[in-house]
């Protein structure tokens, strides 16, 4: 197989990928023939493939040009159900456009187009559309300024800029178009680039839609929220020059860590965190949907207050498609990558995460003035002198199990691991905490087998508890972009439910 034969298979198949689990209202079998019949000059078309390009059709009309105000909530609460931004939803109709029939096209380039605005005037960095008289006083100023400091942090710390796109809207610069948004939509990123069913190279020029006031949403000030939404959205704007059809739940756990980057005391993205691996740690922190993907957001931000921000930067250098295939890499290939440059391989990185997530009080700058929420521990057991028992996990990808072991009685507390062999991504930390407040963890040396050892104070004068942390860190898919899954690469996880076994012995 050519590189860019497989190229343009998994390219396919992650905009399948993106649109599974939306429920189409509109959706009829007699629809999706149609468009088979118009669309004749496709050799690869599938009624499926069609299907899913006319479910996301249906769901982006229905989110920015409801026939009612209940239509567009409804349409809101599906996609966010299915953890869709709007961004994600134009995202994917744009990707899918060459499978919808000549008159859908058309009419999705009418509702997903640009809007049109009677007055264009240029910041430093953007040309911004907007109608006169839709927006308060000093509101188109405070847009400008915004997205020029915006664009300016993402320049400055060395990320490439959105890319030019020729003379739409009026200049090269990108286009910010101020408009009255359904209600509770935010705003969003796109891109009018056409990408074609074949393309192997996945960098493309964006615009961007603010709501006029952001009156009426439910938390933070009107200008926060045109803040945080434009720190959100432009982050999306910046990835589309790297590479558009990127993995969801990277694009999106980067956006919403880059909020914090540039209006760090919004605080938005702290409603994430009930859909996060703080508290969630046994849901794979990959899967798109339900809000998670967002939640991964606190994975970078770990990464980035312990090794400097600028690791996401270099994650999105490796996930750039612009290159073509060869060099394009997917979320974890890229995560790995970047690691390594830090001596960490991923299994020991995402332990040290699930570890320190135990804590996050003590881990992460914020988490005391915003309440960080914690999981519950997976098992907690009191053990004595000669106690000897054996726990046991299955656990999925990119995700964690604590077990907690209080002191009764004994002096040192033997933990024994086998955790599966290397190539399914095992890892372990052992964390003593003492009743006087230290926390003391150690890295547990694994073999070629997922096998090792860890010996721990257990005297319950002086520890309050010991965490034992085990890890699925795998990042091995099969049939990557073939698959229809909510995982990375599309593909099928290859390692969920290695069986791990922990043994515990207190001396
Ligand atoms: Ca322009
Ligand atoms: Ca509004
Ligand atoms: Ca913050
Ligand atoms: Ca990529």
């Amino acid at each position: 197989m050519t590189v860019s034969a497989r190229s343009t298979r998994r390219r396919r198949a992650v905009l399948l990928v993106a649109a599974a689990g939306l429920t189409g209202g509109l959706l009829t079998a007699p629809l999706a023939q149609a468009a088979t019949a118009t669309d004749g000059t496709k050799t690869v078309a599938t009624s499926a493939k069609q299907a899913k390009a006319y479910k996301t059709f249906d769901l982006a009309q229905r989110l920015l040009k409801p026939a009612s105000r209940a239509e567009g909530r409804a349409a809101q609460a599906e996609a966010a159900a299915a953890g869709r931004s709007v961004t994600m939803v134009l995202r994917d109709l744009q990707l899918q456009k060459a499978d919808l029939p000549a008159d859908l096209r058309a009419q999705a380039e009418r509702f997903a187009g640009r809007p049109v605005k009677a007055v264009a005037e240029d910041s430093a960095r953007a040309r911004i559309h907007y109608t006169p008289g839709q927006s308060p006083a000093g509101y188109i100023n405070q847009v400008k300024n915004t997205i020029d400091a915006v664009h300016n942090t993402y320049v400055a710390r060395g990320y490439r800029a959105p890319k030019p796109d020729g003379t739409r809207g009026g200049n090269a610069k990108i286009d910010i178009y101020i408009d009255t948004l359904a209600p509770g939509l935010y705003g969003y990123c796109t891109t009018d680039q056409p990408i074609s069913a074949n393309a192997t190279r996945f960098d493309v020029w964006a615009y961007c839609v603010l709501d006029n006031d952001y009156a009426g949403f439910p938390s933070n000030t009107p200008i926060e929220n045109m803040q945080v939404t434009a720190a959100h959205e432009y982050f999306h704007a910046v990835q589309f020059a790297y590479d558009i059809a990127e993995d969801g739940w990277f694009m999106e756990a980067t956006a919403a860590w880059a909020e914090d980057e540039i209006f760090d005391s919004v605080n938005d993205n702290y409603q994430y965190l009930r859909r996060s691996p703080l508290v969630m740690p046994r849901y794979p922190m990959d899967k798109f949907g339900g809000l998670h993907e967002y939640g991964g957001w606190i994975y970078f931000r770990w990464l980035s207050e312990r090794y400097g921000s600028d690791i996401v930067r270099q994650m999105w250098n490796v996930a750039d498609s612009s290159q073509g295939p060869r060099k394009d890499r997917y979320s974890t290939q890229a995560i790995t990558r970047v690691l390594k440059t830090k001596k960490l391989t991923f299994p020991k990185a995402f332990a040290l995460f699930a570890d320190a997530n135990r804590r996050p009080k003590r881990v992460y700058s914020e988490a005391v003035a915003l309440n960080y929420p914690t999981a519950k521990p997976y098992k907690v057991a009191t053990l004595g002198k000669k106690s000897n028992k054996l726990y046991k996990a299955r656990l999925k990808h990119l995700t964690s199990a604590t077990w907690r072991f209080v002191p009764k009685s004994g002096k040192k507390l033997k933990v024994t691991f086998s955790l599966g062999a290397k190539p399914t991504g095992p890892a372990a930390v052992v964390t003593v905490y003492g009743k006087n407040g230290s926390v003391k963890s150690k890295v547990v040396k694994l073999n070629g087998k997922g096998v090792g050892a860890a010996k721990v104070a257990f005297k319950k004068t002086s520890v309050a508890y010991v965490e034992v942390t085990a890890v699925n860190a795998s990042t091995r898919f099969k049939n990557c972009f073939r698959k229809r899954t909510p995982f990375t690469c599309s593909g099928k996880p290859v390692d969920d439910n290695v069986l791990q076994k922990v043994r515990v012995r207190v001396g």
